[in-house]
């Protein structure tokens, strides 16, 4: 799968493409499956805030053929592909758990911001890509971005602790208010299945979700092998050191084995 013309341009110039229910129904019902699964074992790679709360997991494909696979799958990895050019690895695979009436969000930033901070990544070539597993709705904790943030490159940021992870470098309020000026906010929302692929420097954030109804999504990063983290200093759980190029997969093969 490609961009369009359109597409491309729109990611150029917003820093993001959203793709409505792009994985069906059944993919979704077996990667929802599957992460509870992952879930009802214990292990360090899982989030958890200090309130107990299940914020998430990372690193999924280590334990998951299903999710090994989904990083492969030419829906996600072909246009990334496009935008950054061929031998790309995934630096950062998680699942964030909103849950009903959770306590969960995530301060405004850049993406970019943690992965040089922490782990030393020369430049801000990669991209970030969210799945939602349910429909995400205004109601429960989706993310808001600010069109045409990431074309600031990465911005002065404040480096503030957050529940269940590691600290995340955060866009002060006053950064935030002249973005927003310039660009807006924007939140897609969509059906379970609903695709965001945007640029590692756009800013962007999400609030409690305060609806009855989960918001679990998964999260990825792809970047150049030629652009590998330099300085790690968190567990490999949060930013991998296997630089492996990844090979892109026909959607069939997701489900298939
Ligand atoms: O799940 C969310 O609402 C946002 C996640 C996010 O921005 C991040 O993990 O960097």
């Amino acid at each position: 799968m490609k961009l369009t013309p359109a597409q491309f341009d729109t990611y150029r110039r917003d820093g993001l493409v959203f793709f409505p229910g792009l994985f069906e129904p059944h993919e979704v019902a077996a990667l929802s499956a599957e992460q509870v699964r992952i879930f009802a074992t214990s292990s360090e790679t899982h989030l958890l805030a200090a309130s107990g709360e299940f914020l998430g997991t990372t690193a999924m494909d280590r334990v998951s053929p299903l999710y090994a696979r989904l990083l492969c799958d030419e829906r996600l990895l072909s246009i990334a592909e496009q935008l950054l050019g061929p031998r790309l690895y995934c630096h950062q695979y998680k699942i964030i758990l909103k849950q009903p009436f959770g306590k969960l969000s995530l301060p405004w930033h850049q993406d970019y911001g943690p992965w040089q901070h922490h782990d030393g990544m020369p430049e801000p070539r990669a991209v970030s890509i969210g799945i939602y597993l349910d429909e995400v709705t205004e109601f429960n904790g989706p993310i808001v971005y600010i069109p045409g943030s990431h074309r600031q490159g990465l911005i002065e940021y404040e480096v503030i602790p957050v529940p269940g992870t590691t600290p995340i470098p955060s866009l002060p309020n006053a950064t935030v208010t002249k973005l927003a000026a310039k660009g807006g906010l924007i939140a897609p929302k969509g059906p379970p299945g609903s695709v965001t692929i945007f640029d590692c420097c756009l800013a962007h954030a999400s609030g409690q979700n305060l609806s009855p109804d989960p918001r679990h999504l998964i999260y990825l990063s792809y970047n150049p092998v030629a652009n590998a983290i330099k300085k790690p200093t968190r567990p490999t759980h949060f930013a991998s050191q296997d630089f492996t190029p990844l090979v892109p997969a026909p959607r069939s093969a997701l489900l298939a084995a």
